[in-house]
């Protein structure tokens, strides 16, 4: 192998004054690579990061925020479904990692990074962010988005964005660890319970999803309704929302400081036995005197793996500190959920 980088070094040395390494058709060659160039760990052969020559292409990437082990990442598009293979997101500590594609990012992990829209959903739902989760607290990450085309030719962005994880946490308010939360009003669905599931400790909430059809006297039809019971007329998926409600708990001052709400993030881990991934799923809190809205983080997808998977979002992008001060009234998870799917979340806390 030593040989063989020899001899394109050398290659290099004897072409140097009439060209340069990138005008040499590296693509395609055996790993590994030089510098400028990425071993595609599916194929074991070369090609360029510079090569802008997909169908699709993407701009403006760029890091939106981060915790201790996730960042998010978003970007524009642009180009057509019909072209779209799949996203890569390609994560290093340094910007070598990122070009000897250290660890990347493909749908195995993120799901989203298959699609280029969203499905079942109600409008047109590109996919333009993603969370990479399971970093290293208080590490600089450096990443470049990939999207490959339906001819296997790849667009990248053209920037390398960079962003920290958060410091590792020092103090956290428990919404649910291991028993219902202590000034809970009351669960929504009803079946969704405690039960012996737990990814830590003893208990996590679980619930078995239905989608029955009921009929609606006001619109005269048929409706999709998530129900606790065996399905009548099951439709193959229907949205559900999983809360634990009118909470009134209140949030210490003196403890969930400003310095502690700009650190502050949500944390809880959700498993699905199915399947079927929730694509734009949500999450979020309800303070008190929040009224109706549901304020939360939507256009998630949560991985259907059959295990939990720990899930962060940074809680200042979602509600002030003065809001949140006001109490907790409501915690939920949600997404459109295939009928006969089970869903567990457990370990839920505001942590900083
Ligand atoms: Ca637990």
């Amino acid at each position: 192998m030593q040989v063989r980088i020899g001899g394109v070094a050398l290659l290099g040395t004897l072409f140097s004054s009439a060209c340069t390494i990138s005008d040499l058709d590296l693509a395609g060659r055996p790993c590994p690579c030089l510098d400028g160039w990425v071993c595609d760990p599916g194929t074991q052969t070369c090609r360029t990061l510079a090569s802008d020559e997909g169908a699709v292409d993407v701009v403006s990437f760029k890091a939106d925020w981060s915790t201790p082990n996730a960042i998010r990442w978003s970007w524009e598009v642009s180009g057509s479904e019909a072209d779209f293979h799949a996203y890569e997101l390609v994560l290093g500590e340094s910007h070598e990692e990122v070009a000897q594609r250290t660890r990347v990012f493909t749908g195995d992990e993120n799901p989203e990074l298959d699609r280029f829209t969203l499905p079942r959903t109600d409008g047109e739902d590109p996919v333009i962010s993603t969370i990479t989760r399971g970093l290293v607290p208080d590490t600089e990450y450096f990443a470049q988005l990939l999207v490959f085309d339906t001819a296997n030719k790849m667009s990248s962005s053209a920037n390398v964005a960079q962003k920290r994880t958060a410091l590792a946490p020092i103090d956290s308010i428990e919404i649910m660890a291991d028993q219902a939360p202590p000034t809970l009003g009351w669960v929504q669905p009803m079946c969704l319970t405690l039960d012996d599931q737990a990814f830590a400790g003893s208990q996590a909430y679980g619930y078995a999803h239905r989608c029955d059809r009921v009929w609606n006297d006001v619109v005269q039809e048929y409706m999709v309704q998530a129900t606790c019971n065996a399905p009548q007329e099951p439709q193959p998926e229907c949205w559900e929302n999983l809360f634990l409600e009118g909470m009134a708990m209140p949030i210490d001052a003196s403890r969930f400081t400003a310095g502690a709400y700009e650190a502050a993030y949500l944390e809880f881990v959700l498993r699905i036995d199915d399947s079927h991934h929730a694509w734009w799923a949500s999450t979020g809190l309800r303070p008190v005197g929040f009224g109706t809205a549901l304020p939360g983080f939507f256009g998630i997808t949560f991985r259907a793996s059959g295990e939990y998977e720990l899930y962060q979002f940074k809680l200042s992008t979602l509600l002030s500190h003065e809001q949140i001060l006001a109490g907790l009234e409501t915690f939920f998870v949600g997404g459109a959920w295939e009928d006969g799917a089970t869903i567990h979340f457990d370990e839920v806390f505001i942590r900083w």
